[in-house]
């Protein structure tokens, strides 16, 4: 059997607070079997979708981050409530549900308010990865990402230079400190290692409006 790192934790034997402590203290945290199987399902079939339009980004050889692989954007809304990015598309159902998903468990655990607005479809076909980086500071509070098919390796670096290899699948939540977290610490640096297979993911941001 596997043994978990300090970082990771299985759903039933978590709580949102428990996670959210994670992230301040390390950068980051894992839930695996975050989703219900049936969400992971209309999700991934809603991301393999020749409708979804996703832009390819390969990068390019003097790229501050290398990355490969391909995203498409939603904008995310509550059960009832209005598209929050005004322009671009709502998230296929699976999607969106995956994303609420996210939402609620984060919120369930914060005193603090994120308002997530943006998803990202994420696939990375056999071998895409991207390099070390740490996210944009457009993205507040949380950026959070979860598989919905496939397997991938992600790595990510704590405050003090540890490193935790983490072995994502199906259903696996990651979530990590975006700018301005209340914890007042960086973001931690993190990459994820070429896919083993395809995968796909939905993440979730609260972008911030008209930075630049
Ligand atoms: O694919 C992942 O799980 C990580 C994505 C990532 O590093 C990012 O969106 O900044």
């Amino acid at each position: 059997m596997n043994t978990l790192s300090s970082i990771e934790f299985g759903r039933s034997t978590t709580t949102s607070p428990e996670v959210l402590s994670t992230i301040s203290e390390h950068g980051a945290c894992i839930v695996h079997d975050f989703l219900a199987p049936e969400v992971i399902t209309r999700a991934a079939r809603d991301l393999s979708s020749p409708t979804v339009n996703y832009v390819t980004d390969a990068g390019t050889p003097n790229a501050k981050v290398e990355r490969h692989h391909a995203l498409a954007y939603f904008t995310y809304h509550r059960p009832n409530g209005s598209p929050t990015l005004p322009g671009i598309p709502s998230a296929p159902t699976g999607v969106n549900a995956a994303a609420h998903a996210i939402d609620n468990y984060l919120e369930d655990g914060t005193q603090h308010s994120w308002r997530p607005n943006e998803i990202a479809g994420i696939r990375y076909e056999f071998g895409d990865h991207i390099g070390p980086h740490r996210d944009y500071s457009s993205a507040v509070g949380f950026v959070a990402v979860v598989t919905v098919a496939g397997r991938q390796n992600f790595i990510v670096e704590s405050d003090d230079g540890e490193t935790y290899e983490i072995p994502l699948r199906p259903g696996s939540l990651a979530v990590m400190r975006g700018y301005g977290h209340p914890s007042g610490k960086l973001r931690p640096r993190h990459w994820a290692a070429p896919a083993q297979e395809k995968r796909l993911a939905v993440s979730l941001r609260q972008m911030r409006l008209g930075w630049d």
